[in-house]
Order: structure tokens, then C-alpha cells, then sequence
């Protein structure tokens, strides 16, 4: 047996300000490694999977074979793909990373392929109800350090907008009088969480984005590369006038234009815009792509390492993507954990097609439990020193916040239908 057999795993599930599940994975000799796998609003089915389904196969297994593991846990269940699934093996595939990085000594970054850049140019959301709170908000993160900003904003006559900043103590668990610039899963004590429903109205949503944008621009000029989230609301058409309508303003990227799970629709707004898209937070494999990269129908791909199988497969991804001169933007919102955004971050340093990396500042309270060593100068990101993924998870900490439903919101609308978010 070599020293570096798995001897436990264990699945922690923790609620600081919103739900995280990680695997911590020990070696016979005692080095530990942690994975992601959260799923946000539908944490507890990972959880269960891995606990009932995963770690009883791990036991035994020479940690140090990654591909061997991984294609065993994805091949092995038959049923390809999924997010449950696929959260599970992104779990236990981090994990790996991490004991091999730390077994090498080494932080993650130089196992994949050591530095193509000093660190990687990261977006932070701006968003507002009107143009002046959306200005602020601009301007706060300008401050920050930020130097690409996610616009998003309120529509007149709507009364609230996903990924649009709401005030503090509404049970979005957001800190007492802070803003609200992470799109919360609302979360409700002891189990009487529902999904808040909003109301959506396309046509209002079209008319005003681009005055929004006509403003951001005359205010903060042409060079601040600027990016905007439709979240799948729009039918290809639709998508199609939204990003003709954008095109003066010059956007980074419009992302989740159309329903993600319909590649073709792309091909309507890629014969219309010239808009750059991004896509693909809610795939959870490289097939979901296939279409989308050899057709050159995106610009960025935007998987999170936790939901599309860990760091060795969203590396296939990255690598298949940049035969096609297809860049990354990995999905970096709070509810990918710290252990996740770490994996992100080492992959941003290395790969040479990295593009722009999504950064929603986590809070202290999460912080307190994920320890990390990540640095932040002149609007780049970088994990930090620390061999492995860098990451250190505070047990006593993460106990103190004990699991706590939460869902994504539902759209509706004007008539009632159900409606994409
Ligand atoms: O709505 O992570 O680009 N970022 C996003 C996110 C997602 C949430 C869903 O879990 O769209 O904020
Ligand atoms: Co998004």
C-alpha cells in the first residue's frame, strides 16, 4: 500500500452567510486535501452522493492517480454526466490536486503547467436599481481595485431584478448595511425556505439596457472593459437585438443570452452580433460544449471547476477551447467556495487561452472558515504561495454554521408563466 492510499474521507457541510458542502480527503501518511462541491440551492443531493455513493470507493485508492479516479467515478456510475454528479467528482478530483501539489511541494499552479502570467485580471458585479446607485457601485468597486466591472441593473417597472443589489436584512444573507451585490439563494431557518418569485417583462428589460450602458460608458469612458449576465432570460431573437443594441458600448461579453441548454440558438444570435458571447455556468461537461466550440458560436467559456468535474476535466475544456482561439472566464460567484475559486485561480495563472475570471468577494464570515492566501494587485487575482490549492478549511469554525436551505429565485411572467431566471 504506498503511503499516499486514501485513509478517510468526510463531507463537511457549513453555513457561513450561505451553504458550502467540501470533501476533505486524508492520506495514509497524513496529508489532506479539500474539494468543492457545492451545488448552490440543492447542496444536501452532493452531499448524500458523496457520503453514500463515493467515499465508500475511495478508501484504499492511491490518491496520486487523478485520471485513473476520475474516469473510475464518472465511467463507473454509467448515468454520464449531471450536476450531482458531476459536483461529486469535481470534489473529489480538486482534492487530488491538492494532495499532489502538497506531496510535490509546490502550489497547484506549477503542476499545471507553472506561471503563463502574474496573475489573473478578475470582474467584480456593479449593480444598481437606478443609474446613481449603479454609478456608486461602480465607483466603490473602482475603488476596490477592480479594473473590469459586471453591469447589471434595475428596469423601470419591474420591482426587483436578479443580480441586481438589494438592501441588507431582507434574509438574503447579506451582512447588516451592506450592499447586496451576490445573487443570493434566499435562505430561511429550519427549513421554510421557498424561491422568491419575481416578475419579468422582456420588452421593458430590452428598451433600457442599452440607455444604461449609453450612460456607464459617457461617465466611465471607453477604455473600462465592461460585461453584462442576461441569465438565459432571452429568446434567440431577442438575444439578437439586445446584443446589436450593445455593440456601440463595446462589452467585454454578454453572457447567458439565450437558454444554455439549447447550443443552436446561438448559431441565430452568432449570425446577427457581433457582440462577444460567454456561456456555460449551469454545463457540467465538456460535451455540453462541443457544438458551441467547434461551431466558433461563443468567445468564453464560463464553467466553474466545482460543476464541471474538478480541474481535470474544466483543463480538457480549456485546451479543447483554445484550439478553436476560445478563452476561459471561469464562474467565480460566492457560491463556489474559496477551495474552488483557489482551483480557478491556479488554472487562471497557467493556461495560456485565460480570458477574465468572475470574483464576487466572499464574506468575512465564509472567510473565517475558508482560510486562503489569495492576493489582489492592480485588479489581478493570484492564489498565493501556499503549496497545494492553498486553502486551509477552520473545522471549529465551519461548525458554528450549521446548514441552512436556500433557493435560487423564480421568474415569472406577467401572465404567470414560469420564466427563465
Ligand atoms: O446566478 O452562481 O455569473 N454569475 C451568475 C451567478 C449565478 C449563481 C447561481 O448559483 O450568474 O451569480
Ligand atoms: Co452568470
Amino acid at each position: 500500500m504506498p503511503t499516499t492510499a486514501i485513509a478517510s474521507a468526510e463531507v463537511i457541510v457549513t453555513s457561513p452567510g450561505r451553504n458550502f458542502v467540501t470533501l476533505q480527503i486524508t492520506t495514509d501518511d497524513g496529508v489532506v486535501g479539500l474539494g468543492d462541491a457545492t451545488l448552490n440551492g440543492r447542496e444536501l443531493a452532493v452531499a448524500v452522493y458523496l457520503a453514500d455513493h463515493v467515499i465508500p470507493l475511495l478508501k484504499g485508492r492511491d490518491a496520486m492517480d487523478i485520471e485513473d479516479t476520475w474516469q473510475y467515478l464518472y465511467r463507473g456510475a454509467y448515468w454520464r454526466r449531471g450536476p450531482v454528479t458531476m459536483a461529486a467528482i469535481a470534489a473529489v478530483d480538486m482534492a487530488l490536486w491538492d494532495i499532489k501539489a502538497k506531496v510535490a511541494e509546490l502550489p497547484l499552479y506549477q503542476l499545471l503547467g507553472g506561471r503563463s502570467r502574474m496573475g489573473a485580471l478578475a470582474y467584480a458585479h456593479a449593480s444598481g436599481r437606478d443609474t446613481e446607485e449603479l454609478f456608486d457601485s461602480i465607483r466603490e468597486h473602482l475603488d476596490l481595485g477592480y479594473r473590469a466591472i459586471r453591469v447589471q441593473t434595475g428596469v423601470p417597472g419591474l420591482d426587483s431584478v436578479y443580480g441586481v443589489a438589494a438592501s441588507a436584512g431582507d434574509g438574503d444573507g447579506a451582512e447588516d448595511g451592506d450592499r447586496y451585490d451576490y445573487e443570493p439563494a434566499r435562505r430561511g431557518a429550519g427549513g421554510r425556505a421557498r424561491p422568491v418569485e419575481e416578475t419579468w417583462d422582456t420588452r421593458a428589460y430590452l428598451r433600457h439596457v442599452p440607455s444604461v450602458f449609453e450612460a456607464v460608458r459617457s461617465e466611465f469612458g471607453a477604455e473600462l472593459p465592461l460585461l453584462h449576465d442576461a441569465h438565459h432570460r432571452l429568446t434567440p431573437r431577442e438575444a439578437a437585438q439586445l446584443g446589436r443594441s450593445l455593440e456601440p458600448y463595446d462589452l467585454f461579453w454578454l453572457e447567458d443570452c439565450t437558454p444554455a441548454e439549447d447550443p443552436t440558438a446561438l448559431r441565430y444570435v452568432r449570425d446577427h452580433t457581433t457582440v462577444p458571447l460567454a456561456i456555460g455556468e449551469v454545463f457540467n461537461s465538456v460535451h455540453d460544449y462541443q457544438t458551441l466550440i467547434t461551431e466558433r458560436l461563443v468567445d468564453y467559456v464560463r464553467s466553474a471547476v466545482t460543476h464541471t468535474g474538478g480541474i481535470t476535466h474544466l483543463k480538457k475544456l480549456a485546451d479543447f477551447a483554445s484550439i478553436y482561439g476560445i478563452k476561459t472566464g471561469f464562474h467565480g460567484p460566492t457560491d463556489v467556495s474559496p477551495v474552488g475559486q483557489a482551483a480557478h485561480l491556479h488554472l487562471d495563472l497557467a493556461l495560456h487561452n485565460f480570458g477574465i475570471q468572475e470574483h464576487m468577494r466572499h464574506s468575512e464570515a465564509t472567510l473565517e472558515v475558508f482560510r486562503t492566501s489569495f492576493r489582489f494587485e492592480d485588479g489581478r487575482l493570484h492564489p498565493g504561495e501556499r503549496i497545494g490549492l492553498g486553502v486551509e478549511i477552520d473545522r471549529d469554525a465551519a461548525r458554528e454554521h450549521a446548514y441552512d436551505p436556500a433557493y435560487l429565485p423564480i421568474n415569472r411572467l406577467a401572465d404567470g408563466t414560469v420564466h427563465d431566471w
